[in-house]
């Protein structure tokens, strides 16, 4: 046998509809609601992993640069894959995002359901679906959504070691193909993570047991608005989520505002528009850029919009894609 394994994938990041926000397992990262999103298109992730006998340790490069910082979660991730396979060859990893990774766009979605389908495919791993939704989990809980494309859910599941809370395609992205756009508001790093600010909001916010109590309504009205490609249904459960989720962390103690004034303004200008008759709604993620999601005919009006709100940085549009798959190593197009 030779002593190199390898192979390469290619992820696209999510953006929730309905969403995530607590754990159960911090160990096993095992929601504490379950969430439904949208996989994006445009937007990717390209990784390729070489697994080679003679490697001492895992090497990680994140467009072009050594991530010290992230490499010890892709080791963790690639443990997971090699107790599996039996064996204990370190890989070097080489990923690529073509967008920018501190852009609020989910680039640990993408990036580990890239690293798992990868990984599995050069280790000789027949793995589901199912099985890599677990295993991207298990890394960033958003990550175990991007193996699938179009609308997704990550189900809150019901069993202690997690093999339940997984995800699974609703609905592919051709049925119903919106578009979204996403406005840059700040470059900056964000001042908490996600999963220390899920963890503080279940900690001190007083909204908690609220939010977990009606999340099943929440996901069955974005189930049934989706299966009906109920457009002004769809934004009214969206909206409420998002904002249900920020709530839940401002009222946490310290409160955590992942908003800016230009965050603010966008929402204002989006909402004006839906009153105006244009299909669009808003979501929010842990930081302050702004996507907005809208029937393709208003793409180029909430383009506009978005651009011309003051503060805003920069606007990407992109629409709905597919889920991870392999790619040919050599559309990664950078060198280790
Ligand atoms: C979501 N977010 O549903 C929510 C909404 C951010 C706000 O999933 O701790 O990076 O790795 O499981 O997946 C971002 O959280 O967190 C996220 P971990 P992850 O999209």
């Amino acid at each position: 046998m030779p002593p190199v394994h390898e192979a390469a994938a290619q992820a696209q990041p999510n953006i929730a509809l309905v969403k995530y926000w607590g754990k159960r397992d911090a160990a096993l990262n095992l929601p504490a609601v379950g969430s439904i999103s949208i996989t994006l298109d445009g937007l990717w992730t390209r990784t390729r992993v070489r697994f080679d006998e003679r490697l001492p340790q895992d090497r990680f490069v994140l467009d072009g640069r050594a991530d010290e910082r992230e490499a010890a979660r892709v080791s963790r991730c690639l443990d997971l894959l090699r107790e599996r396979a039996g064996v204990r060859w370190r890989a070097d990893v080489v990923s690529r995002n073509n967008f920018p990774t501190a852009a609020g766009l989910a680039s640990s979605a993408s990036g580990f359901a890239a690293l798992v389908t990868a990984a599995a495919a050069a280790l000789g791993l027949p793995l589901s679906e199912t099985e890599k939704s677990e295993l991207a989990r298990r890394a960033s809980g958003s990550a175990a959504r991007s193996i699938f494309g179009g609308y997704v859910e990550w189900a809150h599941g019901r069993r202690a070691d997690g093999k339940d809370s997984v995800a699974q395609c609703l609905r592919a992205a051709a049925d119903w193909p919106l578009r979204v756009v996403v406005a840059i508001t700040s470059r900056a790093a964000k001042e908490v993570g996600s999963s220390a600010g899920m963890r503080r909001s279940a900690e001190t916010s007083p909204y908690h047991a609220a939010w977990i109590a009606a999340q099943e309504d929440d996901l069955a009205a974005a189930r049934s608005a989706i299966a009906a490609r109920d457009f002004q249904r769809l934004a009214e459960v969206a909206e409420h989520s998002c904002l249900k989720m920020h709530a839940l962390a401002l009222a946490a103690r310290p409160g955590l505002i992942y908003w800016n004034g230009t965050t603010v303004e966008a929402l204002h200008r989006i909402r004006a528009l839906r009153g105006s008759g244009v299909p669009v709604f808003f979501t929010v993620d842990a930081g302050p850029q702004v996507k907005a999601v809208c029937e393709p005919q208003a793409a180029e009006t909430v383009r506009a919009a978005l651009a011309a709100t003051p503060g805003v940085l920069d606007v990407i549009e992109c629409g709905l894609g597919a889920g991870a798959r392999l790619i040919e190593a050599a559309a990664l197009e950078c060198a280790a």
